[in-house]
């Protein structure tokens, strides 16, 4: 087992891996800018480094002050959390040549799924579903028309460096796509310096759901099941639950045995969550993420299993502590994701927190690195906490999120709580019927009234 791990992020995250690093008897050492400074995580850490001014990239995201970091406390791993260096390969073999190991899968591997193309073709060679399509990239017109004919329209152009929705054209026809490819083409090699693009048949009304998996690297993996994370503005994530509200156990077993299969003839090592569309029945394999997944509690609430624990376990050569067996799901989960943000147009509210009252009982779990006057640095994401909630079933799960919700205290900022009121009282959001286009249509549909 390690002796010391390095926390290369900040806010919730790095409170929760120090949270699991602690239990295992782990020495912690965080990484911080000047911003965060007095964070609750630099408080409860062992030892922390601070390592430049506010701005990620002179920061979070400066390798070279972050491997110096490890150098001069020992620390003999480092946990990369999500966003900031969570799946740049380059870190990842950088800290390997260094003899430190990236918790987390190899630098290989992170390559692969972070080219979309690539992913797409290693996940059908793992006997993962795919979108129908273009194999691989298009690099002419002619070829393109060929493809969508084939496949039929509506088609959507994705860039091959994209992925979380940047670099997307729908073509609604025959008419669209000579558009949809040359902007798909020219904003992917802006943005990315990558001009690479592919065709799928475009899902009208999917859901969005993701299987959690985590391999040994030895050729073993696990599933945790799913989560739907359908509920989401401009592809950020507003509401996550566990399990789907529109899956069936046969369904789950049989996504889930795919996804673990695959997994474990890849050689993966570390957790990860594979991200498919779902509509009229049947899983689409979109992109696969190589690091833990800001949702990530909910199917640590129907299962019981500590991911962090496991991510450790794994990289540390101890191998994961439970059989696909032994792994049982039990009950239903929820996740609000609190931002300092303006609940209707999520425009950023940083400031000071003047008071925060979080809510307990049974079934609940707040993880927030937020306290009563707590600044919110304007330098990074607007995520101040997450609420989770656990019930037996979904309505009790409903019930309880609705009472948590009514004792959360966020005073000082504008924060996204008055929505998830608001939501939990939806007839739409009670019967679990909704699509990835629910919230933004219901949020245009009542921004009059609001
Ligand atoms: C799609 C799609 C429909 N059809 N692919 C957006 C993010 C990126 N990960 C993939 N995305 C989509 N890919 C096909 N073939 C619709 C989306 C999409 C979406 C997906 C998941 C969650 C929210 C979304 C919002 C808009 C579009």
């Amino acid at each position: 087992m390690f002796q010391k791990i390095l926390i290369a992020n900040r806010g919730e995250i790095a409170l929760r891996v120090l949270r699991a690093a602690k239990e295992l008897g782990i020495q912690t050492v965080v990484v911080h800018s000047t911003a965060d400074a007095d964070a609750m995580h630099v408080r409860l850490a062992d030892e922390s480094v601070c390592i430049g001014p506010p701005p990620s990239r002179d920061s979070y995201l400066n390798i070279h002050q972050i491997v110096a970091a490890c150098e001069i406390t020992g620390a003999d791993a480092v946990h990369p959390g999500y966003g900031f260096l969570s799946e740049n390969a380059r870190f990842a073999d950088i800290l390997a040549a260094h003899k430190i190991t990236f918790i987390g899968p190899s630098g290989d591997h992170i390559r692969i799924m972070g080219d979309k193309i690539e992913a797409k073709r290693t996940a059908k060679r793992l006997g993962i579903p795919v979108v129908p399509g273009s194999e691989g990239a298009v690099s002419d017109d002619r070829e393109a028309y060929r493809i969508a004919t084939e496949i039929g329209f509506p088609v959507i152009v994705k860039a091959s460096a994209g992925g979380g929705g940047r670099g997307m054209k729908v073509a609604r026809s025959a008419e669209d796509l000579p558009v949809a490819l040359a902007t798909a083409r020219s904003e992917a090699g802006a943005a990315f310096g990558d001009d690479a693009v592919y065709i799928e048949k475009y899902l009208e009304k999917p859901r969005h759901i993701e299987v959690q998996i985590v391999g040994d690297g030895a050729g073993k993996a696990i599933h945790l099941g799913e989560r739907d994370c359908s509920l989401q503005r401009r592809h950020q994530k507003v509401w996550e639950e566990a399990n789907s509200p529109a899956l069936n156990a046969e369904e789950r077993s049989r996504i889930g045995e795919i996804c673990s299969k695959a997994i474990a003839d890849l050689g993966y090592s570390g957790a990860g969550t594979i991200e498919f569309l779902y509509e009229n029945g049947e899983f689409y394999f979109i992109e696969m993420n190589t690091r833990l997944q800001v949702e990530h509690p909910v199917t640590e609430a129907i299962t019981g299993i500590d991911l962090v624990h496991e991510q450790i376990r794994v990289a540390s050569g101890g191998g994961l502590s439970v059989r696909q067996d032994e792994i049982k799901f039990s009950g239903h989960a929820i996740e609000c994701r609190i931002n300092a943000e303006d609940p209707r147009t999520f425009t950023p509210s940083p400031g000071t927190i003047t008071h925060f009252h979080t809510p307990g009982g049974l079934g609940i779990r707040v993880d927030s690195g937020a306290y009563s006057g707590y600044r919110i640095p304007p330098y990074y994401d607007s995520l101040i906490g997450k609420l989770i909630v656990h019930g037996r079933n979904r309505v009790e799960c409903m019930m309880r999120l609705r009472r948590a919700l009514d004792e959360f205290v966020v005073d000082g900022v504008k924060t996204t709580l008055p929505l998830f009121r608001e939501l939990v009282g939806n007839i739409d959001i009670a019967n679990g019927d909704y699509d990835i286009h629910w919230l933004e249509k219901h949020l245009a549909e009542t921004a009059a009234t609001a």
